[in-house]
């Protein structure tokens, strides 16, 4: 699949801060040492209600991650999967009556669409579960083989106790998973099962359902985290830098990811940090497709809201917190992009290295935005008060806010 354009990263002067971040598996800070190449899988949309303001909220987060990476010299490798097939969407093809395949498309193009418009930077491989059908049947086959997998009634389920590791990503007790995994996919409930945590890794062709041909699993199409498990070796190995996604992949996805990689490779746990977005609410709820409480990015964009606003409303607050999006949370905004545009649009000012060096400081903190936010008004605010003598300060303020935090002045 195609990904979408990458906006420019402006060149800075020196160079960034290694990036600490909080890592859901152990509970605390690890400050990441990636090498040259930084290597990040971030979990993509399931395409059939595209994009809302909890989406772009947590594909921000990781878009400060890169960028903090790209600062200190080094490059990326970031891959993004679509969920172009999957329960949801089939349900939502079938209650509106359209197809799911155009669904998907026409869901994922509106997604490309607010990626660009908000700077967030594209993926290297931006991979459709579709497509990577032919690299999960083999690895769900591995799987079954060596006895980390059973069928039931011709669906393949992963057994979660063939990992010793397994509850290490989000550190849950037996009764929450069991909540957890009955409200995000799973089938506790389904007769059977070795475990009633076990999820499916294979899903035996349904009447009415698209299917694909899976060797010796017969006709069928995949489960959900091997989705991301297969996307994410095949393009980016084990021990990767960090797996991303909103607090709610936390359990089960990213765990059972890890087990069904652990499993297949003997290492625990897949990516070095497993980094999590807080939720965004509206009008007191979880935004969500299935609840349909949304504000959809294209509809601000189709309302004359500049995308350069709509980013600082995510960025103003701290991507681990869950926070409501309201209006004023966007008027706040619009006031503060109006104040920044004004303030680099002298040629001289005060000082920029000193405010460069804080929005380093800022991200390379557990990517505290909020903090880096402050520092810029700090400086405008004194561009107001007093000007400055700095000549092409505000040059060096516009582009940092750009390469930093995807914010085009
Ligand atoms: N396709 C899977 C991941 S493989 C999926 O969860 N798709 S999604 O469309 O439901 O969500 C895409 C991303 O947005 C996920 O990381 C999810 O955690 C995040 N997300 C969904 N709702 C919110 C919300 N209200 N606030 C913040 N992030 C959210
Ligand atoms: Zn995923």
């Amino acid at each position: 699949m195609h990904a979408w354009p990458a906006s420019e990263v402006p060149a800075l002067p020196g160079k960034g801060r290694d990036l600490k971040i909080h890592d859901t598996a152990t509970g605390g800070p690890v400050t990441l040492d990636p090498g040259p190449v930084a290597r990040i899988y971030v979990c993509g949309i399931t395409p059939y209600d595209a994009t809302h303001i909890g989406h772009a909220a947590t594909y921000n987060a990781f878009d400060l991650v890169q960028r903090v990476w790209l600062d200190t010299k080094r490059q990326v490798h970031y891959v993004q999967n679509v969920t172009d097939v999957d329960d949801p969407l089939l349900e939502r093809a079938a209650r509106d009556n359209v197809d799911w395949v155009s669904l998907a498309e026409q869901e994922t193009t509106l997604f490309r669409e607010d990626m660009t418009a908000l700077r967030m930077l594209p993926p290297r491989h931006y991979i459709g579960a579709v497509e990577a059908i032919p690299g999960i049947v083999p690895l769900v086959e591995r799987l079954r083989d060596s006895g980390a997998a059973y069928e039931l009634d011709g669906d393949v389920y992963f057994s979660v106790e063939a990992d010793p590791h397994f509850g290490g990503v989000a550190n849950l007790d037996v009764a929450a998973m069991r909540l957890l995994s009955a409200e995000r996919g799973g089938d506790p409930d389904r007769p059977g099962k070795k475990n009633p945590l076990d999820p499916m890794l294979w899903m035996a062709a349904r009447e009415g359902e698209p299917s694909w041909d899976g060797g010796s699993l017969g006709q069928g199409r995949p489960g959900w985290h091997i989705e991301c498990v297969a996307i994410a070796l095949d393009h980016l190995g084990m021990g990767f830098d960090v797996q991303g996604g909103g607090s709610d992949l936390a359990f089960p996805h990213h765990e059972m990811g890890a087990s069904h990689a652990q499993a297949l490779t003997g290492e625990f746990p897949m990516a070095k940090a497993y980094v999590h977005a807080g939720m965004v609410a509206l009008d007191g709820q979880k935004m969500s497709k299935s609840k349909g409480n949304l504000v959809f990015v294209s509809t601000l964009r189709r309302e004359g809201v500049d995308p350069a606003a709509i980013r600082l409303a995510l960025l103003s607050h701290h991507y681990r917190a869950d926070w409501e999006w309201t209006d004023q949370v966007l008027q706040d905004a619009l006031a503060r992009l109006e104040r920044w545009r004004a303030a680099v649009s002298r040629p001289d000012g005060p000082s920029a290295e000193a405010l460069v060096d804080e929005i380093r400081e800022a991200l390379a903190n557990d990517l505290d935005a909020p903090a880096a936010l402050l520092a810029v008004d700090r400086w405008a605010a004194l561009q107001e008060e007093t000007g400055g003598t700095d000549e092409g300060a505000p040059g060096v303020v516009s582009r940092a806010v750009d390469a930093l935090m995807g914010v085009a002045l």
